[in-house]
């Protein structure tokens, strides 16, 4: 077997030979005390980034989600968000095990939107009998529907009318760099009007570990309590720290790339027999293919592929997922689509 590719996900990535050298001399301090210059210098580039007052270090986006929710609501609340959204599908229920909240989900469209409407109506009104919603979760991009983009309009028109009834916002910004990319804007209008945006640096962006929550200086302070209380209060981070300081400075810049590629990909499996993709969804990093007409599941494809030296997942039955990123350049991607080619034919 020749090389493996890895389109699982981007978060396979390894550091680069820069991320290793910034944490080999990155300097340290306990940053449970505050002490850590690397993890204060990241949280404040972060933060000015995304055009908010304060960042919080956390150890993945699993937790910077968790924290958001947490943070934002109290028990009993309910959390309005994607009935296929990351943090209501993939991260263990943590918001009602830690926080006592309930989810309350919405289906999206093909392209991860919702409607007004559907928010409106999700929100509680003053009934006796009900739950009061606590927070509203959006993703962007959206992992689920093949790394879509919601635009700056959309994003905008959902959190008016859930600040127009005093209900905070929060994205699982896990992609935010790759939407804002796609869009063409500075992802820092992008977030403008949102409470608290937790972005991961070790997907596209190659950090080996961590996300950053971003938002009010208030809130944050509160969310590094609830950090600490996860046991999440890391000391000598900075040596983690480093790298995400080149992923927000440097890695952001090359998003498009990986986008070219993924684009290049879907072409490429639209060819395959049996592979259907819908180019309208690929926007940004990832692909979905439907294997229905290849008379295989997916997870035959992933273990077909497996075998072939092709690494990829499977999302849902019939749903296979390629996730491009920087360590698959673009002969990477025709090699794999030969392959995919191949198992396509019998081969
Ligand atoms: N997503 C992973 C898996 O968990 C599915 C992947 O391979 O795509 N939000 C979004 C939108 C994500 O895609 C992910 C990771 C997370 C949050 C969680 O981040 P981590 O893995 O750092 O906890």
């Amino acid at each position: 077997m020749s090389k493996i590719i890895d389109l699982r996900s981007d978060t396979v990535t390894k550091p680069t030979a820069a991320m290793r050298e910034a944490m080999y001399k990155a300097e340290v301090g306990d940053d449970v005390y505050g002490e850590d210059p690397t993890v204060n210098k990241l949280e404040e580039t972060a933060a000015e980034i995304m055009g908010k007052e304060a960042g919080l270090f956390v150890t993945s986006g699993t937790m910077g989600n968790l924290i958001g929710v947490i943070t934002h609501c109290s028990r009993g609340q309910e959390v309005i968000m994607g009935a296929e959204s990351h943090i209501f599908y993939y991260e263990v229920g943590g918001g009602a095990i830690v926080g006592g909240v309930m989810y309350h989900t919405v289906a999206e469209d093909r392209l991860g939107k919702f409607t007004l409407e559907q928010i409106e109506h999700a929100i509680r009104g003053k009934n006796i009998h009900y739950p009061v919603t606590g927070l509203v979760c959006l993703e962007n991009s959206h992992n689920r529907k093949g790394g879509t983009a919601m635009s700056i309009e959309a994003t905008k028109e959902i959190c008016d009318t859930a600040h127009a009834h005093d209900v905070p916002v929060h994205l699982d910004g896990a992609r935010v760099f790759n939407a804002a990319t796609y869009l063409g804007k500075d992802v820092r209008e992008l977030v403008a009007e949102i409470d608290s945006v937790q972005l991961c640096l070790s997907k596209g962006l190659g950090a080996p570990v961590g996300s950053v929550l971003v938002g009010k200086r208030e809130f944050i302070e509160r969310a590094r309590k609830n950090r600490k209380m996860l046991g999440g209060g890391m000391r000598q981070s900075g040596v983690l720290a480093a790298a995400g300081l080149i992923s927000l400075t440097e890695m952001t810049k090359r998003l498009a790339e990986d986008h070219y590629n993924a684009h290049l990909l879907a072409k490429g499996l639209q060819q395959v027999k049996g592979l259907e993709v819908d180019l309208e969804t690929v926007q940004t990093n990832i692909v979905m293919a439907d294997t229905t007409g290849s008379g295989r599941t997916a997870d035959e494809w992933v273990a077909s592929l497996k075998q072939k030296g092709v690494l990829i997942n499977s999302m849902g039955a019939y749903t296979i997922r390629f996730v491009t990123h920087y360590e698959v350049d673009r002969s990477g991607i025709e090699e794999a689509l030969t392959t995919i080619s191949g198992i396509s034919s019998g081969n």
